[in-house]
């Protein structure tokens, strides 16, 4: 059977790999399983067809034959669990990293999300200058949290695993702001994640579909 993942007909990032398809690219570009995409535009998205895959009318997707799935963080880890090269074979190890995929979601990715909804929709408001520095500190608290942790090791546990897939993807939302540069080993360890060559082929598909001449 083909897995399909649905994304964005046309990116609000214009291709720059933040749309949360990439992450579920990148993961399948890891286990080196090919994929087609269904690109949806925001109509369609809420329309039934697409909600009876996504019942908020998002994307990504995830089909592989009478298997739908969404939310990034489940096809992930499905993904990992289904192939070799995302999880350690080591039980506690395995656990580990899943812990840090939870980690990426639950708990670094909401103050990242929140600085994103303050530069971009709330800017026009009368007290989004004075709310900025709030949010953006509550990033910074949690990505000294997370540095302090990290060191200077390459991953966060051991070998790259999906909790460092969730990870980096969900750091990277944050280069825009400057905030990742603030922590020079934050900084490389996302950089490394970039360089991963499955990264790459991922960013490149994804940037392929938004410049498409359509
Ligand atoms: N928690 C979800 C978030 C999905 C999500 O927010 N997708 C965005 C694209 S990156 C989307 O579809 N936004 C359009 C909308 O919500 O209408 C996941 O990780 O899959």
């Amino acid at each position: 059977m083909t897995i399909i993942i649905t994304a964005f007909e046309r990116s609000p990032d214009g291709g720059k790999g933040l749309a949360r398809d990439t992450r579920v690219r990148w993961a399948l570009e890891e286990v080196r399983q090919p994929y087609e995409v269904r690109l949806v535009s925001f109509g369609a998205m809420k329309e039934p067809a697409h909600l009876a895959l996504h019942p908020f009318g998002q994307i990504p997707t995830y089909e592989d034959g009478d298997l739908a799935l969404f939310e990034t963080g489940a096809i992930v880890f499905h993904l990992a669990e289904r192939h070799a090269g995302l999880l350690p074979d080591d039980a506690n190890a395995r656990a580990r990293a899943i812990a840090w995929m939870f980690a990426a979601v639950n708990t670094v990715e909401p103050p990242i999300l929140e600085l994103a909804n303050a530069v971009i929709f709330e800017r026009d408001k009368p007290w989004a200058k004075e709310r900025l520095p709030l949010v953006q500190d509550r990033v910074r608290d949690r990505l000294k949290q997370l540095a302090t942790r990290l060191g200077d090791a390459d991953w966060l546990d051991g070998a790259f695993s999906a909790g460092d897939l969730m990870m980096v993807s969900v750091l990277l939302r944050l280069r825009p702001s400057g905030l990742l540069d603030e922590d020079a080993n934050l900084a490389a360890y996302v950089a490394r994640g970039e360089a991963r060559p499955a990264y790459k082929r991922a960013f490149a598909a994804q940037l392929a579909v938004n410049t498409a001449k359509r």
